[in-house]
């Protein structure tokens, strides 16, 4: 926007500059005015809706007039910028986010608004802050892992005042709502933005044309190479506009942005439809353009391969390219000066297209020469890898590629080109290397490897935790090691921010945290190596009793959770609640994740303890033996996923016969909690006494859902994993449950699989039959074939058979440990708290900040 305000308006401007509310009173007449005007509604007609509408508004406020003062700073200072492309921001609520950044805290008493002022102040005009905060639909645009790691990372990025702005789809269905019907999952359209979204900006203002299909022309290039610039004449053309989310930091006012393109129809009209009277289809033509951002796909950890869904990503990866490109050409420094002040982060592959059309940009538009081009884009882009899974590496298919995007696979082409004369050279006649190396797969459809292009554009590449991190660099990336060295690949290992998962989420912790450590300010959520100061108090009587407490009431709000998902049937016993062991795994429901497992383990057990009654033993002798216990679990599966299903399926028909079975009673319950997003998984994890982290050893790149657990007294039964290996590392290995085969003999055991028909463990033969004779399944006993089918018969890929007796004889330590040393229990969990600070996401950014974008804090006024 180039209007500017003439110099002698300016005085009338700044006289009138907006403030921010600073007291209670200010908030209330805020809170009011929003009511009374943006809402239209009135002390008469004030619902909770209205309630949590005109409170997200009035704090929107603040946090607006902190924005925009945070990017006049940037701006000012020509401070390098951080943008961070992820297609997936699993954002949950920011309502309460935003009150726990609000900058007054415990010990303030200058009456600058608070979360607790406004507690009281939203009391005193006749609401009830957690009924209002109920309000809000959560923000869940991602799948899983990646998408949530994305939101931690821009709350830390605004805390430890990074200049970062997200880029990401304002997808109108975030992820699919999971309704469980028989047992089965059935999935329903969620529209989020139903009640509108008081969080967002829409910036009608700025409108990115993005083009599709077409051919290239070089008529006006006599030397007709595809390295000088060409013309891309394209043939669709949908608009982007942005919706921009504040993005608070935690005792900063820096307040970063968060973008998310929606499409839109061009206003261009098509005169030759007109003329031949077709009037309908070329509105249907435009009315499709904005179905291109309708939907987030719904799969984790694995890629389907839709030309939607290239379409979207190179929709987002133009429109804030073009952003990105702008906001630099406003700085009037040269190209080559582009990587100082720029550092793009890719999140996964999914951004992959943002090298290429850089490259096109500064070819074709820039008129660059192509090598100095390149050298830019190198130096720009980093990309993080999360897993080293094959069904979850993109590969497009040439046609369709080509067809979509044609000048930008002839940059793809020249980028191989390059690359491989450079592999040629370092390793001459190796043409083996060559092929596996290539951008391109030669083998039956030719398909681009997006992987391979991310790390050929980009100036490092990290995995996600330290194995992880060595395990791409052993396997799937090999041969780059081979060429590029070991130094372009190094580890970043995930993080959570403490805001959220401890603060927000388990209140009643964090007040006792900060009481004993003596940090009225809650300094520890910023500097959380604080938290060893916990260790004093491990083994102090009063304190772990407190602590039992704060789990207790946490274990009685779930509890309250699982009976609402169960229409009011209580499965969990209050009054045996404080001896129940919770333990709960909760993710996207995969085969690697191994919930088949689990669930085995827990038909295992229900079946040990119908013996021990037929023979005779008494509930209280069988509780010895089998103590108290609920199997709690939680997840979506991918709508295509028919194995994911099956398991979900499997957990609610277990449920259904153990929890009905009146001789056993409390002693074991199991329980699937429908639809496991993030406001819930802010009510299960501060519940838990167990968590479950089982992946087949090597599979898991990090997981991040093991640091929350422990971050709130939960100890971990899990496999040497992802990040469980550097979690034992920092907590020590007394205070967590591992087990298992490990990653490196992962190979030969699939490979014993394949070729020696090994016997199956007794425990797992017995689980496996009781399958099998429909104990879980009366009207059809082969239901759950494909279950047994895929240990027995086809390889035991996930190696079920290999870890199952080391997981059910951990599970009775787990058992001893709780029922029998309950203080020791008590201080692992303290100490688990105690050393989990190095997972905070701030500490991930700084180090991302430092070895990979090279860009300083920006300091705050
Ligand atoms: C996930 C990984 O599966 C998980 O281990 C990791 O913690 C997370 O990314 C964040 O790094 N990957 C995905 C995916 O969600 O789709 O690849």
């Amino acid at each position: 926007i180039d209007t500017m305000i003439p110099l002698k308006s300016r005085t009338l401007w700044n006289k009138h500059q907006v403030k921010k509310f600073e007291n209670p009173d200010q908030f209330e007449d805020r809170f009011i005015s929003h009511v009374e005007t943006n809402l239209g509604r009135s002390l008469y007609n004030c619902d909770d809706l209205a309630a949590y509408e005109a409170t997200s508004m009035a704090l929107r406020d603040n946090l607006t007039i902190d924005w925009n003062k945070t990017q006049q700073r940037i701006t000012a200072r020509d401070h390098k910028r951080v943008y961070y492309l992820s297609l997936e921001f699993l954002m949950g609520r920011a309502l309460d986010n935003a009150l726990i950044n609000l900058p007054s805290h415990k010990g303030d008493n200058s009456g600058t608004p608070s979360r607790d002022t406004v507690q009281q102040s939203l009391d005193d005009l006749g609401f009830k802050l957690e009924d209002v905060l109920q309000q809000e639909p959560d923000a869940a645009l991602g799948n899983g892992g990646l998408g949530r790691l994305a939101a931690c990372f821009v709350d830390s990025m605004a805390t430890e005042n990074i200049p970062a702005w997200g880029y990401g789809l304002h997808y109108q269905y975030g992820i699919f709502a999971q309704k469980i019907i028989n047992g089965y999952q059935v999935e329903t359209p969620e529209y989020w933005l139903m009640n509108g979204n008081p969080w967002e900006i829409e910036r009608n203002e700025i409108q990115v044309p993005v083009t599709f299909y077409g051919y290239v022309d070089r008529s006006n290039n006599p030397t007709s190479s595809t390295l000088s610039p060409a013309e891309w004449i394209g043939g669709e053309r949908v608009l982007a506009i942005p919706y921009d989310f504040p993005i608070p930091g935690f005792k900063t006012t820096t307040v970063n942005n968060l973008r998310l393109w929606q499409a839109r129809p061009t206003t261009e009209f098509d005169f030759a439809k007109f003329n031949s009277g077709d009037y309908k289809n070329s509105v249907a033509q435009q009315q499709r353009a904005e179905s291109l951002t309708a939907c987030l796909y719904p799969n984790d950890n694995f890629v389907q391969g839709k030309e939607l869904r290239l379409k979207q990503q190179y929709f987002w990866c133009a429109a804030s390219l073009h952003d990105i490109v702008r906001r630099f050409k406003k700085t009037n420094r040269p190209w080559t000066e582009f990587p100082d002040q720029v550092a793009i982060q890719l999140n996964d592959t999914h951004p992959t297209l943002a090298i290429v059309e850089l490259q096109r940009i500064l070819v074709d538009l820039e008129k660059l020469d192509w090598h100095d081009a390149f050298n830019i884009v190198q130096n720009t882009f980093s990309y993080t890898n999360h897993t080293v899974m094959q069904e979850a590496l993109e590969k497009w298919p040439i046609s369709l590629f080509g067809r979509l995007l044609p000048r930008h696979l002839e940059i793809i082409y020249d980028i191989n080109w390059f690359f491989l004369q450079e592999v040629e050279k370092k390793f001459p006649k190796d043409v083996d290397l060559l092929k596996r190396i290539s951008l391109i797969e030669e083998n039956g459809d030719r398909q681009i490897r997006m992987a391979f292009l991310a790390i050929v554009g980009s100036h490092k590449v990290n995995g996600v935790a330290e194995l992880h991190s060595e395990l791409i660099k052993t396997t799937i990336f090999k041969d780059f090691v081979k060429f590029y060295g070991p130094s372009k690949f190094t580890n970043v290992t995930n993080g959570i921010t403490p805001r959220r998962w401890l603060k927000q989420a388990n209140p009643k912790l964090a007040a006792l945290i900060s009481e004993y450590i003596q940090d009225p300010n809650d300094d520890y959520l910023l500097d959380t190596s604080k938290l060893t100061k916990l260790t004093q108090f491990a083994d102090n009587k009063e304190f772990q009793d407190k602590w039992n407490k704060v789990k207790l009431e946490n274990k009685l709000k779930l509890a309250d959770l699982i009976q609402k998902c169960y229409d009011g049937q209580d499965i969990i016993n209050r009054e045996h609640i404080g001896e129940t062991l919770f333990d709960i795994q909760v993710k996207r429901i995969h085969e690697y994740k191994r919930q088949q497992m689990n669930i085995f383990g827990v038909i295992y057990r229900y079946l040990a303890m119908k013996e021990l009654f037929k023979q005779g033993l008494t509930k209280e002798q069988v509780a010895k033996k089998f103590p108290p216990k609920v199997s709690i679990f939680g997840g979506k599966s991918a709508p295509g996923y028919y194995m994911a299903k099956l398991i979900i399926k499997l957990i609610n028909s277990v449920a259904d016969v153990v929890n009905n079975d009146p001789q056993i009673g409390y002693l074991l319950k199991v329980a699937f909690i429908p639809d496991y997003n993030v406001s819930k998984a802010e009510i299960i994890i501060p519940a838990s006494d167990l968590n479950e982290q089982i992946s087949t050893a090597g599979t898991e790149a990090s997981g991040t859902s093991n640091m929350k657990f422990v971050m709130n007294g939960g100890l971990i039964i899990g496999t040497v994993d992802g990040a469980n290996v550097e979690i034992t590392r920092e907590i020590g290995e007394d205070n967590i449950f591992l087990f298992g085969n490990l990653s490196e003999n992962v190979e030969e055991l699939r490979y014993n699989h394949q070729y020696h028909q090994k016997p199956i463990p007794k425990e797992l033969e017995m689980t496996l039959r009781s399958l099998e004779s429909g104990m879980f399944s009366p009207e059809n006993p082969n239901e759950f074939k494909p279950l047994w089918d895929a240990i027995e018969h086809h390889g035991d890929y996930y190696l079920v058979s290999d870890d199952f007796e080391s997981y059910l004889a951990t599970q009775e330590l787990v058992d001893q440990v709780y029922h029998n040393e309950q203080s020791e229990w008590i201080k692992k969990s303290i100490l688990g708290v105690a050393n989990i600070g190095f997972f905070s996401s701030d500490r991930c950014i700084q180090e991302y900040a430092d070895t990979i974008w090279n860009v300083e804090a920006l300091k705050p006024e």
